[in-house]
């Protein structure tokens, strides 16, 4: 099998370096701002975000996630039947009036976020909503989009990104695989 090499372990920590400083500029600071993100492998972005803003600033910032999991319909082949469910929410902070960023490893067809969307708005009228990717790999079926982007993939349907962490993985790196 083919395998090649997206981001390596120094890129991906300039990515996730890079995005940090966006988000800070974009929001004039962080004191209105909640990381959210997804499990599992957005959740440790989240956290390697917030260690990177913290040293940035100086100061402290909140965090959250949620737990989506995405059901696909092996039996039909009509995508628009995909559901993306909400497992778990673990925001301990008020989102009125905040500005929220999702954050999760891969952007696809946007059902993940489109469901961590309403999750977020289930709890209260945030200022914002925006989103951050470590990877888009195209193919959306839903007008979604990402305000940060680690990098823009393009895909075709049959391959896979597989994202390794050092949290999940052992190691930092990212790859493509047909499958
Ligand atoms: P994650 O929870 O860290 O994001 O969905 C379970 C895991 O399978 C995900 O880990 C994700 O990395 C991986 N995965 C690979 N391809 C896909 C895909 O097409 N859809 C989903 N939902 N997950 C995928
Ligand atoms: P979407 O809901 O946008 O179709 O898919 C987003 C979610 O599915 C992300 O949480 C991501 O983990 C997972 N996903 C979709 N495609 C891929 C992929 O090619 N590789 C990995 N690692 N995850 C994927
Ligand atoms: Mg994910």
């Amino acid at each position: 099998e083919h395998i090649s090499v997206l981001l390596d372990g120094p890129s991906m920590n300039r990515a996730i370096t890079r995005i940090a400083h966006e988000i800070i500029e974009r929001n004039k600071g962080i004191d209105e701002v909640i990381l959210v993100g997804i499990k599992t492998r957005g959740a440790y972005l989240a956290k390697r975000l917030a260690e990177r803003i913290e040293t940035i600033e100086g100061k402290a910032i909140r965090t959250g996630e949620l737990d989506i999991t995405l059901y696909r319909d092996d039996l039909s082949t009509k995508q628009v039947d995909d559901q993306a469910q909400v497992q778990q929410v673990d925001i301990e902070y008020q989102v009125s009036d905040q500005k929220i960023v999702l954050i999760d490893d891969v952007l696809y067809t946007g059902r993940t976020v489109r469901a961590a969307l309403d999750a977020v708005m289930d709890l209260g009228r945030p200022a914002q909503i925006q989103l951050a990717v470590l990877v888009d790999r195209g193919h959306r079926e839903l007008p979604i989009r990402a305000d940060y982007v680690g990098k823009n993939i393009p895909t075709s349907s049959a391959e896979r990104i597989l994202v390794n962490l050092e949290e999940t993985d052992g190691q930092d790196i990212i790859t493509i695989h047909k499958v």
